[in-house]
């Protein structure tokens, strides 16, 4: 039940509406306010943990008055909206990223420093929102940012993790998983606990007749689990337009707990049943391209897809219309098959509780979905045993048989008698035990499957669903390249060259139409530019080296090629080639004369990434990683020449440090298992080059800035079948430079050679799968043309700036108009009323 103000009342409200600050003076009294009275605090006790807080305060006062105003237009103009399903929001901090995107720093810089404080320091202050793995998770958040600075009516719909990703230690060279706590003071969320919404688990099926003879099905007892609201605002750049991601949040239905329970002396198991309730959104699942098939990950899903289709349908039907119109209202975004639930669940709510014909609501259902796949990896495509649903979601399982019943006779009509057909694409795989396959089940539901980069979609369109391709025809499958945010992957981590860009384009327009990049490209040969261009990029460098030193007691030089790959750790992203490929620079470097050392090219190796947990491959990696290091950093020979560092923890607010510094970034995953990348695409912007495979979203990166401008090895994704087939069937030597590698490590250069014989025993024993031995030589070559590239600052510096300067399509906001245009059909609100 809503309630608002009568008429005559309004008046004292407008009177005394809240005047968010817009100068230094109000901004200063806001902050002061909250220092005193939120906080309870005074000048004689004021950190800069406080200085953060009440500062973050008064800027979420702004958010929350743009909110209100975003979200009464949104209702008054009554038009189509988009929600975007993401089981990962990986946000990274939020106070930079307000004050720029509001274009109120200058006013914070100075009102802090008035009041006693350095931005920068206020700034570090805050704790990520770490709410994701990584690409996935990060994609989600650069798109709610073009959202809401495009000015889309769009809401993201999320978990909220009392835990987010792990912190990384690394002990010994071994990582170690330190849980994140993060709620423990957060700003930017609004609970609501007028918001909620019951999630029924278990429990079991009915069928019966009506009244009027109809075939009705309700789905009785089990559990309930009650989820509540939290509001973040998203603030767009330079617009008023406020978007909302709403988080859900779980507890126990019965409130504290269960009464009934605790008066009939029952207290502990009250107790428990509130603590199993609060576990489904306690933690964040650690796997990046990877399906557990965890019990707890399937209750997730289903709770926040319940939540947030409740809240989808609750709001539609307060606009009085007929269902037929429903996706006129609403697009739904399911980002990969983590939210694929909500096809049965929209159907359930549908047929079971609206009383809509199945085939009224199907075709209802299938306008309104639209699927997008992040991997063609076989580990990372979900599915789910058909037991578990059994017992979890019995009315659910029904549903998906019916579903896949009334598509496989539609197969069955247009192939007839192709039984192989039928079993290769039914949702469910005849297995032991039988098994649901959430693709399958996403692209039966949806109007538009995409990818994320124009191999990726041609790879899924003839590989993993060519089968659909041929039953629904070529136009369902599309491809929307990914793209970045520029406001914080430019603007906010590299103010100065952010500020260089501005002074030769006219301002930071170019940050809302990143095509106007291609202005720079003139000063690709100007000496003058060249120069601001170079100091820049060594400033950044000498702040990672500070970090560097600061958080592994390393000293490298800032004048050394600094050669960064920073990602999840997996052997398909290939750090194992990579620390290979340091090794063989170390042992050329040592196999020379004192003279010869004189013309290497210093280098600063820098890994970072975290591995999943369960991942011991990975951690293998890690470990070797840091032995390396260890190895190489303390041999008096070496100097200068080689360094290699392993920086803890990588998150979104490290990426804004690593990334601004990089000369070289490797993105070197085995052809064709990128799906896109889209560091990649951020390194570029930032002005470093690419070393890296024909894979992913390289390949339009090399189109769009031209194939001089980075350096491709490696075998083609076309090659990978083959190569595979012939290192099972026929012969595989290994190649000498790498078999160099592998006898060092095994003669215990870098410590017990046991501990790294999976490493070594994956490529030489094992098929290689994914291919580091073909790739090493052409690898190695390679990296040495980075070598001989660098030495020649001015063409090094030409190569930059006209890379940056043909960067302007890999803008999230491209990404999204396109969507936008091809998927949802939604238009930007008007925001100048
Ligand atoms: I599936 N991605 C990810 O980060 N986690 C996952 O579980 C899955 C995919 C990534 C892909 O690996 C990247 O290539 C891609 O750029 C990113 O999703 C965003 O599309």
């Amino acid at each position: 039940v809503e309630a608002s103000i009568p008429e005559p009342q309004r008046a004292a409200w407008k009177k005394f509406a809240t005047q968010p600050f817009s100068n230094v003076e109000d901004f200063e009294r806001d902050v002061v306010r909250h220092v005193e009275t939120t906080l309870a605090r005074s000048i004689f006790n004021c950190d800069e943990t406080a200085a953060y807080a009440a500062a973050s305060l008064a800027f979420r006062d702004r958010l929350i008055t743009e909110w209100n105003r975003t979200q009464q237009r949104q209702t008054i103009v009554d038009g189509k909206r988009v929600y975007y399903l993401s089981l990962e929001f990986l946000m990274g901090r939020a106070l930079d990223n307000a004050m720029l995107n509001v274009g109120l720093k200058g006013v914070a810089k100075e009102g802090l420093s008035d009041l006693g404080f350095r931005i920068e320091d206020v700034i570090e202050q805050e704790h990520d929102a770490a709410l994701g793995n990584g690409g996935l998770g990060r994609l989600a958040a650069c798109f709610l940012d073009s959202l809401a600075s495009l000015n889309y009516p769009a809401w993201g719909y999320g978990l909220r993790y009392r835990y987010g990703i792990f912190k990384q230690e690394i002990i010994d060279g071994y990582q170690v998983e330190v849980p994140d706590y993060w709620l423990d003071f957060n700003p930017w969320e609004f609970p609501r606990h007028d918001i909620v919404v019951d999630i029924q688990f278990h429990g079991t099926t009915k069928k019966y007749q009506d009244e009027n003879g109809k075939q009705v099905t309700v789905w009785e007892g089990g559990e309930i689990v009650r989820a509540v609201a939290y509001d973040v605002p998203i603030p767009g750049f330079d617009t008023p337009s406020t978007n909302n991601l709403r988080l859900w949040s779980s507890k126990a239905a019965s409130g504290e707990f269960d009464f009934q329970k605790f008066n009939s002396g029952d207290y502990e198991s009250s107790v428990a049943d509130q603590q199993r309730a609060e576990t489904i959104s306690a933690v964040l699942y650690p796997n990046d391209n990877l399906d557990r098939g965890k019990e707890l990950r399937l209750k997730q899903q289903y709770f926040w897809v319940a939540a947030s289709l409740y809240d989808i349908v609750r709001r539609f039907k307060k606009t009085k219309r007929a269902w037929n119109q429903f996706s006129d209202q609403v697009a739904i975004q399911l980002n990969d098959t983590h939210p694929t639930l909500a096809i049965v669940e929209l159907q359930r709510i549908l047929v079971d509780l609206e009383g809509l014909e199945w085939d009224e609501a199907w075709a209802i259902v299938s306008k309104t979905f639209g699927y997008t796949n992040h991997t063609v990896l076989p580990e990372a495509l979900e599915k789910w045993s058909v037991p578990l649903f059994q017992s979890l979601l019995p009315r659910h399982l029904q549903i998906i048989y019916e579903i896949n019943l009334y598509f496989l006779q539609s197969v069955e009509r247009k192939f007839p008698n192709d039984r192989e057909l039928l079993a290769r694409i039914s949702v469910i795989e005849e297995s032991q035990p039988k098994m649901i396959r959430m693709a399958y089940l996403a692209i039966v539901g949806s109007h538009k499957v995409n990818g994320v980069a124009e191999l990726h979609s041609d790879l899924i369109r003839s590989t993993i669903f060519k089968d659909f391709v041929k039953i629904f025809g070529p136009d369902k499958f599309t491809n929307v390249t990914n793209g970045i945010t520029p406001r914080r992957w430019l603007h906010q981590a590299n103010p100065r060259l952010s500020e260089l860009i501005a002074s030769k384009t006219g301002g930071l327009g170019y940050l809302k139409d990143l095509t106007v990049l291609g202005e720079i490209e003139k000063y690709a040969d100007d000496k003058e530019f060249k120069k601001e261009w170079q100091e820049i990029k060594y400033a950044n460098k000498v702040r990672l080296a500070k970090h560097i030193k600061a958080t592994t007691g390393v000293t490298v030089n800032p004048s050394a090629l600094f050669d960064i790959q920073v990602k999840r750790i997996h052997e398909y992203k290939r750090q194992q080639m990579n620390i290979f490929g340091v090794i063989h620079r170390y042992l050329t470097i040592k196999s020379m004369t004192p003279e010869e050392r004189k013309a290497v090219a210093p280098r600063v190796s820098v890994f970072g990434g975290k591995a999943a947990p369960g991942y011991w491959m990975a951690k293998t990696i890690i470990h070797l990683i840091n032995s390396v290091g260890k190895v190489i950093n303390s041999d008096p020979e070496i100097g200068d020449l080689l360094k290699v560092i392993f920086l803890e923890d990588y998150n979104v607010s490290k990426a804004e440090i690593i990334i601004p510094a990089s000369d070289v970034s490797e993105h070197i995953s085995t052809a064709g298992t990128e799906a896109s990348g889209t560091s990649n695409m951020k390194f570029v912007l930032n002005g470093g080059l690419i070393i890296g495979t024909c894979d992913g979203a390289n390949i339009e990166i090399t189109r769009e800035i031209g194939e001089n401008n980075i350096f491709l090895f490696g075998n083609l994704a076309e090659d990978v079948e083959d190569l595979r087939h012939a290192h099972n069937y026929g012969e595989h030597t290994l190649d000498p430079d790498l078999a160099r590698v592998f006898e060092a490590i095994k003669d215990g250069m870098f410590g017990d050679a046991g501990a790294f014989g999976a490493l070594t025993g994956a490529i030489e024993d094992h098929g290689d799968y994914y291919l580091v031995s073909d790739d090493f030589h052409s690898y190695v070559q390679t990296q040495a043309l980075v070598d001989e590239a660098y030495r020649n600052q001015d063409e090094w510096l030409t190569k930059c700036i006209t890379s940056v300067a043909r960067m302007g399509f890999f803008s999230s906001d491209r990404c999204i108009n396109e969507y936008a245009e091809s998927i949802w059909n939604i238009e930007p609100l008007d925001t100048s009323t």
